[in-house]
Protein backbone atom coordinates (compact mmCIF):
# COMPACT_ATOMS: atom_id res chain seq x y z
CA UNK A 1 0.00 0.00 0.00
CA UNK A 2 1.72 3.12 -0.93
CA UNK A 3 -0.57 5.69 0.23
CA UNK A 4 -0.27 4.92 4.35
CA UNK A 5 0.08 8.86 5.14
CA UNK A 6 3.35 9.37 6.91
CA UNK A 7 4.75 6.67 5.22
CA UNK A 8 8.55 5.27 4.47
CA UNK A 9 10.81 7.58 2.99
CA UNK A 10 12.43 5.48 0.74
CA UNK A 11 11.00 7.14 -2.81
CA UNK A 12 12.97 10.50 -1.34
CA UNK A 13 15.62 9.69 -4.14
CA UNK A 14 13.23 9.87 -7.16
CA UNK A 15 12.52 13.62 -7.39
CA UNK A 16 9.99 13.21 -10.40
CA UNK A 17 7.62 12.07 -7.13
CA UNK A 18 7.15 14.71 -5.60
CA UNK A 19 6.54 18.42 -7.26
CA UNK A 20 8.95 20.91 -6.78
CA UNK A 21 8.73 24.96 -5.94
CA UNK A 22 5.32 26.58 -6.36
CA UNK A 23 3.45 23.37 -7.40
CA UNK A 24 4.38 21.83 -3.96
CA UNK A 25 3.02 24.34 -2.41
CA UNK A 26 -0.50 24.22 -4.37
CA UNK A 27 -0.42 20.28 -4.55
CA UNK A 28 0.49 19.52 -0.72
CA UNK A 29 -1.59 17.35 1.31
CA UNK A 30 0.84 17.50 4.87
CA UNK A 31 -0.39 19.26 7.40
CA UNK A 32 2.84 21.25 8.42
CA UNK A 33 3.15 22.71 4.87
CA UNK A 34 -0.54 23.81 5.30
CA UNK A 35 -0.40 24.87 8.84
CA UNK A 36 2.61 26.89 7.68
CA UNK A 37 1.05 28.30 4.68
CA UNK A 38 -1.89 29.05 7.04
CA UNK A 39 0.67 30.92 8.88
CA UNK A 40 2.10 32.73 6.65
CA UNK A 41 -0.99 34.14 4.48
CA UNK A 42 -2.54 35.09 8.34
CA UNK A 43 0.48 37.54 8.75
CA UNK A 44 0.20 38.52 5.31
CA UNK A 45 -3.27 39.43 6.04
CA UNK A 46 -2.29 40.61 9.39
CA UNK A 47 -0.12 43.41 7.61
CA UNK A 48 -2.76 44.09 5.13
CA UNK A 49 -5.80 45.00 8.08
CA UNK A 50 -3.00 46.64 9.81
CA UNK A 51 -2.17 49.06 6.86
CA UNK A 52 -5.86 50.19 6.99
CA UNK A 53 -6.22 50.56 10.72
CA UNK A 54 -3.43 52.97 9.79
CA UNK A 55 -4.96 54.75 7.49
CA UNK A 56 -7.67 55.01 10.27
CA UNK A 57 -5.40 56.33 12.63
CA UNK A 58 -3.85 58.44 10.76
CA UNK A 59 -7.04 60.18 9.45
CA UNK A 60 -7.90 60.76 13.26
CA UNK A 61 -4.38 61.82 14.30
CA UNK A 62 -6.12 65.34 14.40
CA UNK A 63 -9.77 66.66 13.79
CA UNK A 64 -10.65 67.56 10.32
CA UNK A 65 -10.58 65.70 7.19
CA UNK A 66 -7.03 65.15 5.84
CA UNK A 67 -6.28 61.94 4.36
CA UNK A 68 -9.24 60.21 3.36
CA UNK A 69 -12.39 61.26 2.15
CA UNK A 70 -15.39 59.99 4.79
CA UNK A 71 -16.28 56.99 2.31
CA UNK A 72 -12.90 55.42 2.08
CA UNK A 73 -13.11 56.09 5.98
CA UNK A 74 -15.82 54.03 6.26
CA UNK A 75 -14.49 51.23 3.57
CA UNK A 76 -11.01 51.51 5.82
CA UNK A 77 -13.07 49.87 8.76
CA UNK A 78 -15.13 47.66 6.83
CA UNK A 79 -12.55 46.08 4.95
CA UNK A 80 -9.83 46.59 8.65
CA UNK A 81 -12.14 44.53 11.02
CA UNK A 82 -13.35 41.68 7.95
CA UNK A 83 -9.35 41.32 7.18
CA UNK A 84 -8.30 40.83 10.70
CA UNK A 85 -11.45 38.38 11.90
CA UNK A 86 -11.30 36.27 8.76
CA UNK A 87 -8.15 36.50 6.98
CA UNK A 88 -5.88 37.44 10.26
CA UNK A 89 -6.68 35.64 13.33
CA UNK A 90 -8.76 33.42 12.50
CA UNK A 91 -6.42 31.43 9.58
CA UNK A 92 -3.71 31.89 12.57
CA UNK A 93 -5.34 29.50 14.85
CA UNK A 94 -6.17 26.93 11.88
CA UNK A 95 -2.09 26.98 11.10
CA UNK A 96 -1.72 26.14 15.26
CA UNK A 97 -4.17 23.28 14.50
CA UNK A 98 -2.60 22.03 11.61
CA UNK A 99 0.64 22.42 12.72
CA UNK A 100 0.12 21.11 16.45
CA UNK A 101 -3.09 18.60 16.48
CA UNK A 102 -1.45 15.27 14.57
CA UNK A 103 1.70 15.96 16.36
CA UNK A 104 0.06 16.36 19.59
CA UNK A 105 -2.47 13.31 19.75
CA UNK A 106 0.13 11.04 17.66
CA UNK A 107 -1.82 11.30 14.64
CA UNK A 108 -0.22 10.65 10.68
CA UNK A 109 -2.26 13.75 9.26
CA UNK A 110 -5.02 15.54 9.93
CA UNK A 111 -8.11 13.15 8.43
CA UNK A 112 -9.20 14.47 5.45
CA UNK A 113 -5.61 15.81 3.61
CA UNK A 114 -6.83 17.09 0.47
CA UNK A 115 -9.75 18.75 1.68
CA UNK A 116 -6.95 20.43 4.00
CA UNK A 117 -5.37 21.60 0.72
CA UNK A 118 -8.72 23.20 -0.70
CA UNK A 119 -9.07 24.49 2.90
CA UNK A 120 -6.42 27.04 2.96
CA UNK A 121 -6.62 27.27 -1.00
CA UNK A 122 -10.05 29.40 -1.01
CA UNK A 123 -8.47 31.72 1.74
CA UNK A 124 -6.37 33.22 -1.33
CA UNK A 125 -9.00 34.00 -4.06
CA UNK A 126 -11.54 35.08 -0.78
CA UNK A 127 -9.16 37.23 0.30
CA UNK A 128 -8.19 38.97 -3.40
CA UNK A 129 -12.00 39.32 -3.51
CA UNK A 130 -12.90 41.12 -0.69
CA UNK A 131 -9.55 43.51 -1.11
CA UNK A 132 -10.19 44.38 -4.24
CA UNK A 133 -13.41 45.33 -3.98
CA UNK A 134 -11.83 49.02 -3.04
CA UNK A 135 -11.34 49.37 -6.87
CA UNK A 136 -14.86 48.73 -8.35
CA UNK A 137 -17.32 51.84 -9.01
CA UNK A 138 -18.73 52.75 -5.21
CA UNK A 139 -15.44 51.00 -3.57
CA UNK A 140 -15.66 48.86 -0.98
CA UNK A 141 -18.65 48.02 1.64
CA UNK A 142 -19.22 51.31 3.81
CA UNK A 143 -20.82 49.96 6.64
CA UNK A 144 -18.07 47.94 9.28
CA UNK A 145 -17.68 44.23 9.36
CA UNK A 146 -20.85 43.89 10.90
CA UNK A 147 -22.71 44.64 7.37
CA UNK A 148 -26.10 46.18 8.74
CA UNK A 149 -28.73 46.94 6.84
CA UNK A 150 -30.41 48.93 5.16
CA UNK A 151 -27.12 50.76 3.96
CA UNK A 152 -25.69 47.39 2.92
CA UNK A 153 -28.92 46.41 0.75
CA UNK A 154 -28.26 49.63 -0.65
CA UNK A 155 -24.70 49.88 -1.50
CA UNK A 156 -22.72 48.98 -5.23
CA UNK A 157 -21.55 46.17 -6.24
CA UNK A 158 -18.17 46.16 -3.71
CA UNK A 159 -20.73 44.92 -0.81
CA UNK A 160 -21.86 41.40 -3.50
CA UNK A 161 -18.10 40.82 -3.45
CA UNK A 162 -17.96 41.88 0.32
CA UNK A 163 -20.72 38.89 0.27
CA UNK A 164 -19.13 36.47 -1.96
CA UNK A 165 -15.78 36.80 0.08
CA UNK A 166 -17.94 35.69 3.47
CA UNK A 167 -19.39 32.94 1.64
CA UNK A 168 -15.68 31.82 0.44
CA UNK A 169 -14.03 32.50 4.27
CA UNK A 170 -16.80 30.33 5.83
CA UNK A 171 -16.31 27.32 3.45
CA UNK A 172 -12.81 27.11 4.21
CA UNK A 173 -13.44 27.71 8.12
CA UNK A 174 -15.75 25.31 8.21
CA UNK A 175 -14.43 22.39 6.13
CA UNK A 176 -10.92 23.25 8.58
CA UNK A 177 -13.14 22.54 11.56
CA UNK A 178 -14.88 19.52 10.27
CA UNK A 179 -11.59 18.16 9.16
CA UNK A 180 -10.27 18.89 13.20
CA UNK A 181 -13.26 17.53 14.55
CA UNK A 182 -12.87 14.63 12.58
CA UNK A 183 -9.11 14.11 13.26
CA UNK A 184 -9.36 14.72 17.13
CA UNK A 185 -12.37 12.25 17.38
CA UNK A 186 -10.87 9.44 15.01
CA UNK A 187 -7.03 9.57 15.15
CA UNK A 188 -5.64 9.70 18.19
CA UNK A 189 -3.05 7.24 18.80
CA UNK A 190 -4.11 4.30 21.53
CA UNK A 191 -3.53 5.79 25.03
CA UNK A 192 -4.95 9.38 24.48
CA UNK A 193 -7.97 9.46 25.68
CA UNK A 194 -9.80 12.96 25.76
CA UNK A 195 -9.00 13.79 28.84
CA UNK A 196 -5.63 12.93 28.03
CA UNK A 197 -4.89 15.45 25.13
CA UNK A 198 -3.02 18.58 25.56
CA UNK A 199 -5.20 21.32 26.32
CA UNK A 200 -4.81 22.93 22.74
CA UNK A 201 -6.79 20.30 21.59
CA UNK A 202 -9.19 20.59 23.13
CA UNK A 203 -9.85 24.00 22.84
CA UNK A 204 -9.83 23.59 18.79
CA UNK A 205 -12.26 20.61 19.54
CA UNK A 206 -14.77 22.41 21.00
CA UNK A 207 -13.86 26.00 18.59
CA UNK A 208 -14.24 23.65 15.61
CA UNK A 209 -17.79 22.89 16.88
CA UNK A 210 -18.33 26.84 17.43
CA UNK A 211 -17.29 27.07 13.91
CA UNK A 212 -19.66 24.62 12.40
CA UNK A 213 -22.88 25.79 14.28
CA UNK A 214 -22.28 29.44 13.54
CA UNK A 215 -20.75 30.23 10.11
CA UNK A 216 -23.69 29.08 8.59
CA UNK A 217 -25.80 31.61 10.21
CA UNK A 218 -23.35 34.23 8.89
CA UNK A 219 -23.65 32.98 5.48
CA UNK A 220 -27.56 33.08 5.93
CA UNK A 221 -27.54 36.40 7.12
CA UNK A 222 -25.40 37.53 4.50
CA UNK A 223 -27.34 35.49 1.64
CA UNK A 224 -30.27 37.31 2.82
CA UNK A 225 -28.68 40.73 1.98
CA UNK A 226 -27.77 39.50 -1.19
CA UNK A 227 -31.62 38.13 -1.74
CA UNK A 228 -32.90 41.79 -0.67
CA UNK A 229 -30.78 43.26 -3.09
CA UNK A 230 -31.19 41.59 -6.44
CA UNK A 231 -33.82 39.19 -6.17
CA UNK A 232 -36.59 41.09 -4.32
CA UNK A 233 -37.26 39.58 -0.79
CA UNK A 234 -37.63 42.06 1.98
CA UNK A 235 -36.29 40.10 4.92
CA UNK A 236 -34.55 43.09 6.75
CA UNK A 237 -37.04 46.09 4.52
CA UNK A 238 -39.67 46.87 6.65
CA UNK A 239 -41.63 48.92 3.70
CA UNK A 240 -41.74 44.97 2.35
CA UNK A 241 -43.04 43.59 5.88
CA UNK A 242 -39.40 43.02 7.01
CA UNK A 243 -37.05 44.25 9.84
CA UNK A 244 -33.32 45.61 9.94
CA UNK A 245 -33.66 44.62 13.48
CA UNK A 246 -33.57 40.89 12.30
CA UNK A 247 -30.28 40.92 10.60
CA UNK A 248 -28.72 42.39 13.93
CA UNK A 249 -30.14 39.15 15.69
CA UNK A 250 -28.76 36.59 13.18
CA UNK A 251 -25.42 38.30 12.63
CA UNK A 252 -24.83 38.43 16.44
CA UNK A 253 -26.06 34.93 16.57
CA UNK A 254 -23.07 34.46 14.84
CA UNK A 255 -21.20 37.47 16.07
CA UNK A 256 -21.03 36.60 19.47
CA UNK A 257 -19.62 32.66 19.52
CA UNK A 258 -17.11 34.07 16.58
CA UNK A 259 -15.47 36.35 19.38
CA UNK A 260 -14.78 32.83 21.36
CA UNK A 261 -13.81 31.40 18.40
CA UNK A 262 -11.06 33.72 17.92
CA UNK A 263 -10.65 33.51 21.88
CA UNK A 264 -10.72 29.69 22.45
CA UNK A 265 -7.64 28.68 20.57
CA UNK A 266 -5.99 31.83 22.49
CA UNK A 267 -6.89 29.96 25.94
CA UNK A 268 -5.37 26.91 24.15
CA UNK A 269 -1.89 28.14 23.34
CA UNK A 270 -1.26 29.92 26.29
CA UNK A 271 -2.39 26.50 28.40
CA UNK A 272 0.57 25.13 26.73
CA UNK A 273 3.19 27.74 27.14
CA UNK A 274 2.54 28.56 30.72
CA UNK A 275 2.99 25.50 32.05
CA UNK A 276 5.72 25.32 29.88
CA UNK A 277 7.65 27.78 30.94
CA UNK A 278 6.48 27.21 34.87
CA UNK A 279 7.96 23.42 35.03
CA UNK A 280 4.72 22.13 36.06
CA UNK A 281 1.69 20.75 34.88
CA UNK A 282 -1.62 22.93 33.94
CA UNK A 283 -3.39 23.44 37.07
CA UNK A 284 -6.53 22.33 37.08
CA UNK A 285 -7.10 20.02 33.76
CA UNK A 286 -10.01 18.87 33.96
CA UNK A 287 -11.54 22.04 35.02
CA UNK A 288 -10.22 23.92 32.53
CA UNK A 289 -11.94 21.85 29.81
CA UNK A 290 -15.30 22.25 31.59
CA UNK A 291 -15.00 26.11 31.84
CA UNK A 292 -13.80 26.11 28.42
CA UNK A 293 -17.02 24.38 27.14
CA UNK A 294 -19.57 26.37 29.37
CA UNK A 295 -17.93 29.53 27.49
CA UNK A 296 -18.58 27.90 24.67
CA UNK A 297 -22.36 27.00 25.28
CA UNK A 298 -23.14 30.18 27.36
CA UNK A 299 -21.73 31.90 24.16
CA UNK A 300 -24.84 31.08 22.21
CA UNK A 301 -27.22 32.54 24.56
CA UNK A 302 -26.14 36.10 24.90
CA UNK A 303 -25.33 37.92 21.19
CA UNK A 304 -28.70 40.45 22.05
CA UNK A 305 -25.38 42.43 24.65
CA UNK A 306 -24.16 43.79 21.35
CA UNK A 307 -27.82 45.39 20.34
CA UNK A 308 -29.15 46.79 23.79
CA UNK A 309 -30.34 50.35 21.82
CA UNK A 310 -32.42 48.67 19.54
CA UNK A 311 -35.33 49.02 21.70
CA UNK A 312 -35.70 45.59 23.36
CA UNK A 313 -38.25 45.11 25.69
CA UNK A 314 -37.01 45.39 29.12
CA UNK A 315 -36.64 41.97 30.56
CA UNK A 316 -34.97 41.26 27.30
CA UNK A 317 -32.26 43.96 28.28
CA UNK A 318 -32.03 42.14 31.92
CA UNK A 319 -32.06 38.61 30.74
CA UNK A 320 -29.17 39.61 28.01
CA UNK A 321 -27.15 41.08 30.94
CA UNK A 322 -27.32 38.38 33.53
CA UNK A 323 -26.49 36.07 30.91
CA UNK A 324 -23.43 37.87 29.94
CA UNK A 325 -21.90 38.26 33.08
CA UNK A 326 -22.10 34.49 33.88
CA UNK A 327 -19.57 34.26 30.90
CA UNK A 328 -17.23 35.98 33.78
CA UNK A 329 -17.59 32.63 35.77
CA UNK A 330 -15.74 29.63 34.06
CA UNK A 331 -13.22 32.84 32.58
CA UNK A 332 -12.40 33.44 36.20
CA UNK A 333 -11.90 30.05 36.58
CA UNK A 334 -9.44 29.44 33.58
CA UNK A 335 -7.49 32.75 34.70
CA UNK A 336 -7.08 31.58 38.06
CA UNK A 337 -6.10 28.08 37.04
CA UNK A 338 -3.08 29.81 34.79
CA UNK A 339 -2.32 31.69 37.90
CA UNK A 340 -2.01 29.14 39.68
CA UNK A 341 0.05 26.99 37.16
CA UNK A 342 2.39 29.80 37.77
CA UNK A 343 2.44 29.77 41.32
CA UNK A 344 5.78 28.54 43.15
CA UNK A 345 6.71 27.10 39.62
CA UNK A 346 10.22 27.46 38.30
CA UNK A 347 9.81 30.41 36.28
CA UNK A 348 11.55 31.98 33.33
CA UNK A 349 10.32 35.14 31.24
CA UNK A 350 11.78 34.03 27.72
CA UNK A 351 9.22 35.53 24.87
CA UNK A 352 6.34 32.82 24.54
CA UNK A 353 6.32 33.64 28.17
CA UNK A 354 5.83 37.20 28.12
CA UNK A 355 3.49 37.14 25.63
CA UNK A 356 1.31 34.48 28.06
CA UNK A 357 1.36 37.00 30.67
CA UNK A 358 1.08 39.92 28.92
CA UNK A 359 -2.03 38.15 27.66
CA UNK A 360 -3.55 37.13 30.79
CA UNK A 361 -3.14 40.40 32.03
CA UNK A 362 -4.29 42.33 28.99
CA UNK A 363 -7.00 39.85 27.89
CA UNK A 364 -8.43 40.18 31.93
CA UNK A 365 -8.43 43.87 31.42
CA UNK A 366 -10.70 43.15 28.39
CA UNK A 367 -12.88 41.26 30.12
CA UNK A 368 -13.67 43.60 32.72
CA UNK A 369 -14.41 46.46 30.13
CA UNK A 370 -16.37 43.91 28.60
CA UNK A 371 -18.34 43.49 32.08
CA UNK A 372 -19.11 46.95 31.83
CA UNK A 373 -20.59 47.07 28.89
CA UNK A 374 -22.52 43.83 29.72
CA UNK A 375 -24.69 46.06 32.04
CA UNK A 376 -27.51 47.12 29.80
CA UNK A 377 -27.73 50.66 31.44
CA UNK A 378 -24.10 51.30 30.72
CA UNK A 379 -23.90 50.02 27.51
CA UNK A 380 -26.76 52.39 26.15
CA UNK A 381 -24.05 55.07 27.20
CA UNK A 382 -21.34 53.40 25.58
CA UNK A 383 -22.90 52.30 22.32
CA UNK A 384 -20.98 52.69 19.22
CA UNK A 385 -18.44 54.62 21.13
CA UNK A 386 -14.57 54.33 21.34
CA UNK A 387 -15.12 52.83 24.82
CA UNK A 388 -16.20 49.74 22.60
CA UNK A 389 -13.43 50.01 19.94
CA UNK A 390 -10.80 50.07 23.42
CA UNK A 391 -12.64 47.08 24.74
CA UNK A 392 -12.55 44.90 21.84
CA UNK A 393 -9.09 45.52 20.63
CA UNK A 394 -8.15 44.21 24.12
CA UNK A 395 -9.76 41.38 23.50
CA UNK A 396 -8.76 40.76 19.69
CA UNK A 397 -5.08 42.46 20.12
CA UNK A 398 -4.04 41.89 23.27
CA UNK A 399 -5.71 38.58 23.79
CA UNK A 400 -5.76 36.53 20.43
CA UNK A 401 -2.65 38.32 18.47
CA UNK A 402 -0.09 38.28 21.90
CA UNK A 403 -1.33 34.55 22.39
CA UNK A 404 -0.30 33.98 18.68
CA UNK A 405 2.64 35.15 19.20
CA UNK A 406 3.37 33.74 22.49
CA UNK A 407 2.96 30.04 20.31
CA UNK A 408 4.45 31.16 17.58
CA UNK A 409 7.82 31.67 19.63
CA UNK A 410 7.19 28.72 21.15
CA UNK A 411 6.67 26.20 18.63
CA UNK A 412 9.28 28.31 16.10
CA UNK A 413 12.16 25.86 17.03
CA UNK A 414 9.86 23.14 16.33
CA UNK A 415 8.90 24.50 13.42
CA UNK A 416 12.04 25.74 11.48
CA UNK A 417 14.53 23.42 13.41
CA UNK A 418 16.73 26.85 14.86
CA UNK A 419 16.08 28.60 18.05
CA UNK A 420 15.19 32.20 17.03
CA UNK A 421 16.75 35.71 18.28
CA UNK A 422 15.79 35.90 22.00
CA UNK A 423 17.12 39.41 22.39
CA UNK A 424 14.72 40.70 19.10
CA UNK A 425 11.82 38.37 20.21
CA UNK A 426 12.01 40.30 23.75
CA UNK A 427 11.96 43.77 21.92
CA UNK A 428 9.18 42.64 19.61
CA UNK A 429 7.40 41.66 23.07
CA UNK A 430 7.88 45.13 24.92
CA UNK A 431 7.10 47.44 21.75
CA UNK A 432 4.04 45.72 21.44
CA UNK A 433 3.18 46.02 24.80
CA UNK A 434 4.10 49.61 25.27
CA UNK A 435 2.79 50.79 22.14
CA UNK A 436 -0.72 48.53 22.50
CA UNK A 437 -1.47 50.09 25.81
CA UNK A 438 -0.63 53.78 23.57
CA UNK A 439 -2.86 52.79 21.21
CA UNK A 440 -5.89 51.66 23.09
CA UNK A 441 -5.79 52.39 26.33
CA UNK A 442 -6.75 56.04 25.54
CA UNK A 443 -9.24 54.89 24.02
CA UNK A 444 -11.76 54.29 26.46
CA UNK A 445 -11.36 57.47 27.82
CA UNK A 446 -12.46 58.98 24.52
CA UNK A 447 -15.43 56.67 24.80
CA UNK A 448 -15.86 57.53 28.12
CA UNK A 449 -16.09 61.40 26.86
CA UNK A 450 -18.12 60.19 24.15
CA UNK A 451 -16.69 60.29 21.03
CA UNK A 452 -18.34 57.95 18.21
CA UNK A 453 -16.62 55.20 16.21
CA UNK A 454 -16.29 55.03 12.31
CA UNK A 455 -16.74 58.75 12.24
CA UNK A 456 -13.25 60.54 10.36
CA UNK A 457 -13.59 63.42 12.11
CA UNK A 458 -14.54 64.55 15.92
CA UNK A 459 -14.65 67.89 18.07
CA UNK A 460 -11.44 69.19 19.84
CA UNK A 461 -11.97 68.05 23.00
CA UNK A 462 -10.79 64.76 22.13
CA UNK A 463 -7.68 66.18 19.92
CA UNK A 464 -5.12 65.05 22.55
CA UNK A 465 -5.96 61.34 23.15
CA UNK A 466 -6.88 60.83 19.52
CA UNK A 467 -2.82 61.72 18.96
CA UNK A 468 -1.25 59.63 21.59
CA UNK A 469 -3.42 56.40 19.99
CA UNK A 470 -2.20 57.65 16.48
CA UNK A 471 0.95 57.41 17.59
CA UNK A 472 1.01 54.49 19.49
CA UNK A 473 -1.01 52.73 16.48
CA UNK A 474 1.70 53.78 13.96
CA UNK A 475 4.70 52.51 16.49
CA UNK A 476 2.43 49.26 17.24
CA UNK A 477 2.48 48.83 13.45
CA UNK A 478 6.15 49.26 13.00
CA UNK A 479 7.13 47.03 15.66
CA UNK A 480 5.33 43.75 13.82
CA UNK A 481 8.54 44.02 11.81
CA UNK A 482 10.77 42.84 14.76
CA UNK A 483 8.83 39.67 14.14
CA UNK A 484 9.08 39.33 10.52
CA UNK A 485 13.19 39.47 10.72
CA UNK A 486 13.14 37.36 13.47
CA UNK A 487 10.75 34.66 11.72
CA UNK A 488 13.51 35.09 8.58
CA UNK A 489 16.20 35.00 10.61
CA UNK A 490 14.96 32.02 12.34
CA UNK A 491 14.27 29.94 8.90
CA UNK A 492 18.02 30.86 7.38
CA UNK A 493 19.51 29.46 10.36
CA UNK A 494 21.36 30.05 13.79
CA UNK A 495 21.62 27.88 16.88
CA UNK A 496 20.19 24.11 16.35
CA UNK A 497 17.61 23.48 18.14
CA UNK A 498 17.46 20.63 21.09
CA UNK A 499 14.22 18.37 21.31
CA UNK A 500 13.28 19.71 23.95
CA UNK A 501 14.59 23.31 23.92
CA UNK A 502 12.69 25.10 26.49
CA UNK A 503 14.21 22.84 29.41
CA UNK A 504 10.83 22.15 31.06
CA UNK A 505 7.28 20.86 30.75
CA UNK A 506 7.27 20.82 27.10
CA UNK A 507 4.57 18.56 25.85
CA UNK A 508 3.89 15.50 23.46
CA UNK A 509 3.90 17.58 20.32
CA UNK A 510 7.79 18.13 21.13
CA UNK A 511 8.84 14.35 20.68
CA UNK A 512 7.84 14.46 17.46
CA UNK A 513 11.00 14.61 14.63
CA UNK A 514 11.62 18.16 13.49
CA UNK A 515 11.61 19.36 10.45
CA UNK A 516 8.68 17.80 8.47
CA UNK A 517 8.92 15.71 5.46
CA UNK A 518 7.88 17.30 2.43
CA UNK A 519 4.88 15.26 1.60
CA UNK A 520 3.10 13.05 3.78
CA UNK A 521 1.67 10.97 1.21
CA UNK A 522 4.70 9.22 -0.93
CA UNK A 523 2.11 8.68 -3.66
CA UNK A 524 -1.07 10.02 -3.93
CA UNK A 525 -3.80 7.11 -3.60
CA UNK A 526 -5.65 6.12 -5.97
CA UNK A 527 -9.15 5.92 -5.72
CA UNK A 528 -10.60 2.75 -7.27
CU1 LIG B 1 -20.86 39.51 22.41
Amino acid sequence: MAAIPGGADHSHDHAHDHPSGFMRWVTTTNHKDIGSMYLWFSFAMFIVGGIMALVIRAELFQPGLQVVDPDRFNQMTTLHGLIMVFGAIMPAFVGFANWMIPLMIGASDMAFARMNNWSFWLLPPAAILLTSSLLVPGGAAASGWTLYPPLTVQMGIGMDMAIFAVHILGISSIMGSINIVTTILNMRAPGMTLMKMPLFCWTWLITAYLVIAVMPVLAGAVTMILTDRHFGTSFFNAAGGGDPVLYQHIFWFFGHPEVYIIAIPAFGVVSQVIPAFSRKPLFGYASMVYATSSIAILSFIVWAHHMYTVGMPVAGQLYFMFATMLIAIPTGVKVFNWVATMWRGSLSFETPMLFSIGFLFLFTLGGFSGLVLSMTAVDVQLHDSYYVVAHFHYVMVAGALFSAYAGAYYWLPKWTGHMYDEKLGKLHFWLSLIFFNMTFFVQHFLGLAGMPRRIPDYSLQFAEFNKISSIGAFGFGLSQLVFLVVVLKCLKGGEKASAKPWDGAEGLEWTVPSPAPHHTFEVPPVVK
